[in-house]
């Protein structure tokens, strides 16, 4: 029999030596910006990108200059909270050491630096590293940063939660100390021959990367089914038990490959709280061993679990973990939006939650964000908490302080009065310029853009109607667009396909209405939509619910066989 060939990543990592190949040597080189082909699959498992700005590719080319190289570094931030120091430290690092100057808040609770150069990056993993902020394994075939709902109002149990995303992020970090050789300057400690270097990854990691989220009901803002692993959180009054546990959720797709699919994750059943680790552990080493590393594309937990069934999976996770899982509780899943403005908790602080479009801290003529954040952090006395709608909040206020922290969050543009309700909902990813698998605008449109969906919403007296909206550059729904009611994917520049009917909660996926269309044609349709459901909708029916109900798109319930069909 012929053995299969291995996706390429794979002998990288096995060459590796546990993740040092010749980072140090090329961060060395003077004569290019950029890491050799192998090492830019490697510095991604320390957290950052290689880059080029492709606003001005072109321009380079024409004047035969290597592109204009780069780098994007992903802090990991276990459940998205830190504090008015680190934020400080963030914000000043942004200043000195970026060229984009600004804070980038993601879909799963962290920051992002654009535009490093590559002489700076040692400097700022340091900087970071004094404010004991990190950025190994927020990228790479390894247990990415750990998402928890950051519900401030149900302070004790939020607590909870939120130990064990620290939990799940800190002991399934790999151990190889690669990053802290290269970028901390710390003595090589291992040898390339020590096999125990890697308890859990072993020296070829997982197939591919792996995402986790704690999300606690009725609270989805954490998106838990899109997730590899999700623990959903099984509270008694204000005590948390334990967590039902899903898996083999996922985004990505490949446009014209009807192979790749989003799915979202299925229900394993309950799990004590106290067995969270061994469940995890024994998901992780299943994907790890089963999954595949011969095509990168269908490598995926997802299309682990549909090629091997999900009785067969299940069956494996429990005998690895010695447990076996109990029927799932019942749960209510509630809003995947953020509730902005003043919430009080009940530990009797107040909280405050502001919409940051795109993620994007930056000062501009219209808003200083940059400069208000600051502001903020100098005298805030508790702590901030990023949110998986790239939004932020400002937690643990007195009472006390509050009127002089709204007087700077008004001050600076980050309170925003006029907020549609699908607005507040709505995300949309990076893309251009920097993102390289871009294939249509997404963070620089999309505001434009939900400034239509307004009118439109406006126009069929939908004004009071939330309706999730997300946009991304491209197939790979980093912004999540396959579990929007209404998702639009980069096709080419100025076109998107049309996703419609996944449902309010996050609990259904939607399917593709229209494909390769501009914006005159995206807001026919959904203008013909709005109309329809003003009239038609059922009482409390959401917009996902009445597309599949009226059958504008039929309702995907088994992605594999759906999605496509
Ligand atoms: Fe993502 C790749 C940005 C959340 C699915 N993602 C990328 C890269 C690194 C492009 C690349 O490979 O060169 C993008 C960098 C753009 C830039 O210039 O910053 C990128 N992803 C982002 C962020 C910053 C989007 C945002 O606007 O906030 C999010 C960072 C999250 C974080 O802090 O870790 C981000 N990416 C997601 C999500 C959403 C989530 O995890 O909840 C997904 C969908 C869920 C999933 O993983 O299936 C996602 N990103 C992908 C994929 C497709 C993976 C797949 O299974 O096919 C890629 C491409 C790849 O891995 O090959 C990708
Ligand atoms: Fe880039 Fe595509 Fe992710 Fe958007 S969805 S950030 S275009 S990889």
């Amino acid at each position: 029999m012929s053995e299969k060939k291995l996706a390429i990543n794979e002998y990288l990592k096995a060459d590796s030596d546990y993740l040092r190949g010749t980072i140090k040597q090329g961060l060395a080189s003077q004569l290019t910006g950029a890491f050799s082909d192998a090492d830019q699959q490697l510095i991604k498992f320390h957290g950052f990108y290689q880059q080029d700005d492709r606003d001005l590719r072109q321009e380079r080319k024409a004047q035969k200059l290597e592109p204009l190289y780069s780098f994007m570094l992903r802090a990991r931030v276990a459940g998205g909270i830190c504090s008015p120091e680190q934020w400080l430290a963030v914000d000043k690092i942004a200043s000195d050491l970026t060229e984009s100057g600004s804070i980038r808040l993601t879909t799963r609770q962290t920051f992002q630096y654009h535009g490093i150069p590559k002489r700076n990056l040692k400097t700022l993993i340091k900087d970071l590293d004094r404010q004991a902020l990190d950025s190994i394994a927020a990228c790479g075939d390894v247990n990415r940063n750990v998402m928890c709902n950051p519900n401030p109002q149900q302070s004790s149990l939020h607590q909870q939660a939120y130990y064990w995303a620290k939990r799940l992020s800190d002991e399934l970090l790999p151990h190889t100390k690669a990053y802290a050789e290269i970028w901390l300057d710390q003595d090589m400690l291992v040898s390339s021959e020590d096999t125990t270097v890697e308890p859990v990854y072993g020296s070829t990691y997982l197939p591919r990367k792996f995402k986790m989220a704690v999300a606690v009901p009725p609270d989805n803002d954490v998106d838990v089914y899109t997730n590899d692993l999700g623990f959903i959180a099984v509270a008694d009054n204000d005590k948390l038990i334990g967590f039902n546990l899903v898996a083999g959720g996922g985004m990505g797709t490949t446009h014209g490959d009807n192979r790749t699919y989003p799915r979202l994750a299925s229900d394993f059943g309950f799990i004590n709280a106290e067995d969270t680790l061994d469940f995890a552990k024994a998901v992780m080493t299943v994907q790890r061993d089963w999954g595949n590393r011969e095509d990168r594309k269908l490598s995926r937990l997802k299309y682990t679990i549909d090629k091997h069934g999900f009785e067969a999976f299940k069956a494996e996770v429990e005998r690895r973990a010695g447990k076996a899982f109990a029927p799932s509780r019942q749960v209510i899943i509630g809003d995947r939006g953020d509730r902005y403005g003043w919430v009080q908790g009940l530990d009797d602080k107040w909280h405050l939650t502001l919409f940051i479009e795109g993620g994007r801290i930056i000062d501009t003529p219209s808003a200083r964000l940059m400069t208000g954040m600051r502001a903020i952090a100098t005298i805030h006395q508790g702590d901030f908490r990023m949110t998986a709608n790239q939004n932020i909040i400002i937690a643990g206020v007195a009472r006390k302080d509050k009127a002089v922290i709204e007087q700077l969050a008004r001050v600076h543009g980050l309170w925003r009065d006029e907020l549609s309700l699908s607005r507040a909902r709505s995300i949309s990813c990076v893309a251009l310029p920097t993102c390289p698998l871009a294939m249509a605008e997404a963070e620089r449109y999309f505001p434009e853009f939900m400034d239509r969906i307004d009118e439109l919403q406006l126009a069929n007296g939908l004004g009071q109607l939330p309706i999730v909206v997300r946009m991304t550059g491209c197939p790979n729904g980093c912004a999540r667009p396959f579990a929007a009611e209404i998702g639009l994917v980069g096709k080419a520049p100025g076109r998107y396909n049309l996703y419609l009917g996944a449902n309010f909660t996050g609990t259904r996926l939607n399917k593709l209405h229209q494909e390769n269309i501009d914006e005159a044609q995206i807001l026919a349709t959904l203008n013909d939509l709005f109309a329809a459901y003003r009239s038609n909708a059922e009482t409390n029916e959401g917009f996902g619910d009445f597309c599949v109900r009226t059958q504008v798109v039929s309702a995907v319930v088994d992605a594999a066989r759906d999605f496509h069909g």
